[in-house]
């Protein structure tokens, strides 16, 4: 079978093409981070854009791995988008990906990010991107440094992973890795006058592409597309507006504050997502949809939401915040996606203070007992106890303190020191009492 490409591209049927000439797609954003996620999500918003102005194409590079760079390049950057689930839309090609490279190819981001045409970064690098010492920032100053040498004028940067505030955490952490360089004043005052870090909530769910996947697009393509993604139909996009050198006409949301979507998506989809999935794990479920069809977890994914996490939200007048929840439930609920509890589960240690501990802090400062989100954060516990080697960037240090940790007060007490932040007795009691009970289970 023929393989998906600007040369086999006519000649595909069934599905939505790029309305528009790639020939004249100019690189207007480089994307450090092509996984499906950004194929998924941003690629599918710009590629909307690129009939209207095509000058927004992108230049994306992969992280560690150059796979999705050798499933791509042989494609052109082609790649398909097969929704699955309640009103799903026809699979669509996406054009919007004009250049593809592993990171240590051609000057890497940095040369790219130095182009004048270039107005955009964008980055989908996981939460472990935005650790210390992590490579995506260090490709960033690099890029930010030799565009401010080659006067390329100003730049925003859009980070679109699932952090709080993430354009002013990813600003930090440029700012902090600025701050070893020898020229490290000039370009720090060069990036606070000309570098904007908006903020934005991104919204997908979006399984990891399995083998029957990539078979089910050929059949409907005739031609193989090992590139192609899937997603569920829903999708958001709420960006703060502050960019420094113009940005697409996205189809998003722009406001002038994101804070408030930014909690309510970690504190009730994300939390929930985590909650069900430790909890679905360790019951014996593979997928999400799996989990919320056991009663109980499906009273819990409720309660964590109602109970715990919605009291701790302050939203924008006319927020329909049970129509969010409602929305939540019924999108995880939806077996089309097969999206897995281990794929979820992931490198839990950095995910949980974002998408729980928040949560746990203002409820118990409220005098409340935040008994769903211990329930989560115990259920990872034991996850991690009796799921090794779990997939997690410090999951060396999570065996290590576990070793041997056989009872719930050992297990909690060994666990709750890799959090930045221990919240007290009545939450140590509290994650006991949880931990205690999934162990007997
Ligand atoms: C999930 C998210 O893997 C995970 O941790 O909770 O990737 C989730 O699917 C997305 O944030 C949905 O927008």
């Amino acid at each position: 079978m023929t393989r998906l490409s600007r040369a086999s591209l006519p000649g595909v049927r069934g599905v939505r093409t790029p309305p528009y000439d790639l020939a004249g797609v100019q690189v207007g954003i480089v994307h450090l981070g092509v996984g499906a996620f950004h194929r998924a999500h941003q690629a599918v918003y710009t590629d909307a854009v690129l009939a209207a102005d095509p000058t927004w194409g992108i230049s994306g590079f992969t992280q560690r791995s150059a796979t999705v760079r050798d499933q791509l390049a042989p494609q052109d950057g082609l790649y398909t988008v097969l929704e699955r689930g309640a009103g799903a839309a026809p699979p669509r090609v996406i054009g919007a990906l004009r250049e593809i490279r592993a990171p240590d190819e051609d000057g890497g981001p940095a040369a790219r990010i130095a182009d004048p045409r270039v107005r955009l970064v964008t980055l989908t690098v996981t939460e472990k991107g935005y650790r210390p010492g992590a490579p995506a920032v260090g490709h960033l100053v690099a890029g930010l440094d030799l565009r401010r040498r080659a006067d390329a004028g100003p730049i925003s940067v859009l980070s679109c992973d699932n952090l709080t505030a993430n354009g002013a955490t990813l600003r930090t952490l440029v700012a902090a890795h600025c701050a070893g360089l020898p020229d490290a004043d000039r370009l720090l005052d060069w990036i606070t006058e000309s570098v904007a870090f908006p903020s934005c909530v991104v919204d997908r769910i979006v399984p990891a592409t399995a083998p029957a996947d990539l078979d089910a697009v050929a059949s409907v393509l005739g031609a193989r597309d090992e590139g192609a993604v899937v997603a569920e139909p829903f999708s958001q996009w709420v960006i703060e507006d502050s960019f420094a050198a113009g940005r697409p006409a996205w189809d998003a949301t722009f406001t002038d504050d994101v804070a408030p979507y930014e909690a309510a998506k970690l504190r009730l989809l994300n939390a929930t997502h985590s909650l069900l999935a430790y909890t679905g794990a360790l019951a014996g479920y593979d997928t999400i949809a799996a989990a919320m069809t056991d009663p109980v977890l499906a009273d819990a994914a409720r309660r964590l939401m109602a109970e715990d996490a919605a009291p701790t939200l302050t939203l924008p007048a006319g927020f329909d915040l049970v129509g969010y929840q409602e929305s939540i439930l019924r999108r995880f609920a939806d077996p089309a996606l097969g999206h897995r509890t281990t794929q979820v589960a992931a490198d839990g240690s950095l995910k949980l203070p974002i998408r729980l501990l928040g949560t746990a802090r203002d409820r118990l400062a409220a005098g409340a007992t935040p008994q769903w989100t211990a329930l989560a954060v115990a259920a990872w516990m034991v996850y991690v106890a009796t799921r090794q080697p779990v997939d997690d960037p410090q999951a060396a240090v999570l065996a290590a303190a576990t070793a041997g940790a056989t009872t719930a007060p050992a297990l909690v007490d060994a666990l709750l020191p890799v959090f930045p932040d221990r919240l007290g007795p009545s939450w140590r009691d509290l994650l006991i009492e949880h931990a205690a009970r999934l162990l007997r289970q």
